[in-house]
């Protein structure tokens, strides 16, 4: 028989340490409140002593010791647990902090993103903006609508830009015809546009200025004056006029003119709608077997009648062109419109109604400059 004294401060604790130390076949035999010794006993609350026993063969294999070591089994069993445990929870907080991190990597990116979004929006705007100034721009120096949507077709940070580039494209586009006037030129274009005042003007300048032998004829026999205004120019000059009606004339004057250095062809504004009319003056011009046939074409034409005009004088096979006029405008898209649709090089600029003075072999640099906005004629 075990017999084991408790001094406990209630019940429970002494059936907690009871069994704990002897097992659950322990009992209790006696119990009694007492006062802990001393002077200090009557200020504290009483104590319980408990009296336990237990018999020999109930003794519990796993009594206090076994227990001992059972649990300082089952403790390092805890311990582990709990150390698996916080690993656990660890890995997870670690986890989840990557996890926050990720996110926080996520929410960089998507920042990263909106601001390359709203960058890209500002820029677009921006380029917008410098679109709608070089579409202002190229319609004020009169740049036609479609040829206006090719060369808008990159983007341009600004109006500056686009400048540099137009020039670049006028350089490589604008061509200036160098050849020397001689042998037998015709002029051909729309009424009006100054075909006859030009005659006029060339045959000035090589018979006055460059002493060249020079002849003229017309075919312009329709419009009443035509003849005259020519044949006085002639007299004026002194120089051989044929006025031709025939095909079989054209043939007898080309003859007679001859010797001449330069033979100037005057021609009828002809419509070019009437596809019968321009290839009568086709036949003319082949009859003439020309070295030189120039479209005359009016620096004030409307930019939707470049495009008819041009078509219907396809046919005639122009070379060169003379752009007139000049004068009568401040802004020259129209040469760029020209020269563009034709895809043909310019021999002469008309820049007044002086006969012979206002007409010139233009400088490259000098077209591109009219057209950019940057000199005008006057
Ligand atoms: N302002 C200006 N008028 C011109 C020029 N060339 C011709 N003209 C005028 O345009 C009108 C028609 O010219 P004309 O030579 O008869 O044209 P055509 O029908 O093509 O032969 C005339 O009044 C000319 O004086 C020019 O370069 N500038
Ligand atoms: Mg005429």
């Amino acid at each position: 028989m075990v017999i084991k004294k408790y001094l406990v401060k209630n019940m429970n604790e002494a059936l907690t340490r009871i069994r704990y130390e002897l097992g659950k076949d322990a009992i209790i035999i006696s119990q009694r409140k007492i006062r802990e010794s001393g002077i200090k006993g009557y200020f504290k609350p009483k104590l319980i002593e408990v009296t336990a026993a237990l018999e020999n063969n109930k003794i519990d294999k796993k009594n206090k010791f076994a227990r001992e070591k059972e649990e300082d089994i089952d403790f390092r069993n805890s311990l582990d647990s709990i150390k698996k445990i916080i690993s656990e929870k660890d890995k997870k907080i670690i986890k989840e902090e990557v996890k926050e991190e990720v996110n926080s990597e996520n929410i960089k990116n998507e920042v990263k993103e909106i601001k390359e979004l709203l960058n890209r929006v500002i820029k677009n705007t921006n380029k917008e903006e410098e679109k709608d100034l070089i579409s202002e721009y190229l319609r004020d120096i009169d740049i036609d609508e479609k040829l206006l949507i090719d060369l808008l077709a990159k983007n341009y940070d600004n109006i500056d830009e686009f400048k540099k580039d137009f020039m670049d494209l006028l350089e490589k586009e604008i061509d200036i015809s160098t050849n020397n006037l001689s042998g037998k030129v015709v002029l051909v274009g729309p009424t009006g546009v100054g075909k006859t005042t030009t005659i006029a003007k060339l045959a000035g300048r090589l018979a006055l200025i460059e002493k060249k032998k020079v002849g003229l004829i017309t075919i312009d026999t329709y419009r009443i004056g035509a003849v005259e205004q020519l044949k006085t120019y002639a007299e004026i000059m002194n120089i051989p006029f044929k006025v031709v009606i025939t095909l079989k004339e054209m043939e007898g004057a080309v003859k007679e003119l001859e010797s001449c250095d330069v033979i100037l062809v005057d021609t009828t504004g002809r419509s070019s709608k009437n596809t019968m009319q321009i290839s009568e003056l086709r036949a003319f011009i082949q009859k003439v077997n020309a070295d030189h046939i120039m479209l005359v074409m009016s620096g004030t034409t409307k930019n939707r009648d470049i495009q008819t005009i041009l078509e219907g004088y396809n046919e005639l096979a122009y070379e060169e062109l003379i752009i007139t006029k000049l004068d009568e405008t401040s802004t020259y898209g129209c040469v760029y419109n020209i020269v563009k649709r034709s895809n043909k090089p310019i021999a002469y600029i008309t820049t007044g109604q002086d006969v012979p003075d206002d007409i010139k072999v233009p400088s490259k640099n000098e077209i591109e400059k009219l057209i950019l906005g940057e000199e005008t004629i006057c």
